[in-house]
């Protein structure tokens, strides 16, 4: 059974093969990424049951994603196939300030999904439920799905976890649109997982401790500052810096969703925030050492011997 479930949208992504930008670009890699199945394919890789909740499209594009998320042990049996709406699609663009995202998903197949989706026993069981901010801008009925999920919950039930991923385009670049819709989820949800700067663009806050006043006390939070570090504070106010630790960077698409995997997986592991914060910036690394959206493998035992540096060792 899946410890977790991950709710949203999946598509198959042209990427490209080097640095270069888009438009000089010759052939492209087709894999499938989205953020919530990034996640569930990490947390795989760290050893825990994971399931993906979606919709594609009965067409080439959706078997693939099925396909690529099967073999990497995700469980793909709730998923709806949809005989008349395509599979979504997105390509990146390199550029200098790091990957643009360019997105053809406006009628995809998971834009339908809706608060129907909330009732499937596999939801029930999950011990956590990840989502994020994007599938609250997909569309009317996907937003009410997050807020069904989020904010109408039966309790107790899965502890709910929700990654804001601001996504300007799919907001048409209006942040002040997404803000209240993406901090009123936030704050019905147990754990939030949140950029530094994300917050700022959204809310105007600069720093962890605004971002939390903000939020408010309840659910744990998480704020990201990618290359300076992590900072958590736990539903009993509770605070704890874990410093970014060295990595190379290729590309970025997907470290958000690692480290988000990293986080859960300390979570149901029992273990300490500071160890879930250090599992979230290895899985991170380990994404953004490559051009995929997911880390092609995780060595457990690797990353437990990282785990237990001591402060000085670690960053
Ligand atoms: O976090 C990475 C995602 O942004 C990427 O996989 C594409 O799901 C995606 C989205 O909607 O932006």
């Amino acid at each position: 059974t899946a410890d977790v479930v991950c709710v949203g949208e999946t598509m198959a992504v042209l990427g490209p093969v080097d640095a270069r930008p888009l438009a000089h670009q010759r052939a492209l890699t087709l894999a499938v990424g989205g953020a919530e199945s990034n996640v569930a394919c990490v947390l795989v890789a760290l050893g825990h049951g994971a399931a993906w909740l979606g919709r594609v499209g009965d067409d080439p594009l959706g078997r693939r994603v099925l396909d690529d998320l099967a073999v990497r042990g995700v469980d793909v049996s709730a998923v709806e196939t949809d005989p008349r709406r395509p599979t979504g699609v997105y390509f990146k663009d390199p550029g200098p300030d790091g990957t643009g995202t360019y997105y053809y998903r406006r009628d995809s197949a998971a834009a339908v999904m809706g608060p129907g989706l909330a009732d499937l026993p596999l939801l029930a069981r999950a011990r956590v439920l990840h989502l994020s901010g994007i599938t609250a801008a997909l569309s009317d009925s996907c937003a009410e799905l997050v807020t069904h999920l989020v904010s109408r919950r039966a309790v107790p039930g899965p502890v709910i976890s929700f990654d804001v991923n601001y996504r300007p385009a799919l907001w048409r670049h209006r942040p002040a649109d997404a803000a209240p819709v993406l901090m009123g989820l936030a704050r019905d949800a147990d754990l939030v997982l949140v950029g530094r700067d994300e917050a700022e663009t959204l809310w105007g806050t600069r720093t962890p401790q605004e971002v939390r006043d903000l939020l408010g006390p309840g659910p744990a939070l998480v704020v990201k500052d990618a290359g300076y570090g992590a900072t958590a504070f736990g539903a009993d106010g509770e605070e704890t810096f874990v410093p970014t630790p060295a990595a190379r960077v290729v590309e970025r698409v997907g470290a958000g969703d690692a480290f988000a995997a990293g986080c859960l997986a300390a979570l149901l592991e029992g273990r300490t925030t500071a160890d879930g914060l250090r599992l979230g910036h290895l899985a991170a690394a380990a994404t953004l050492s490559t051009r995929e959206d997911v880390p092609p493998v995780l060595i457990r035992d690797a990353l437990e011997r990282h785990l237990a540096l001591d402060d000085a060792a670690w960053a």
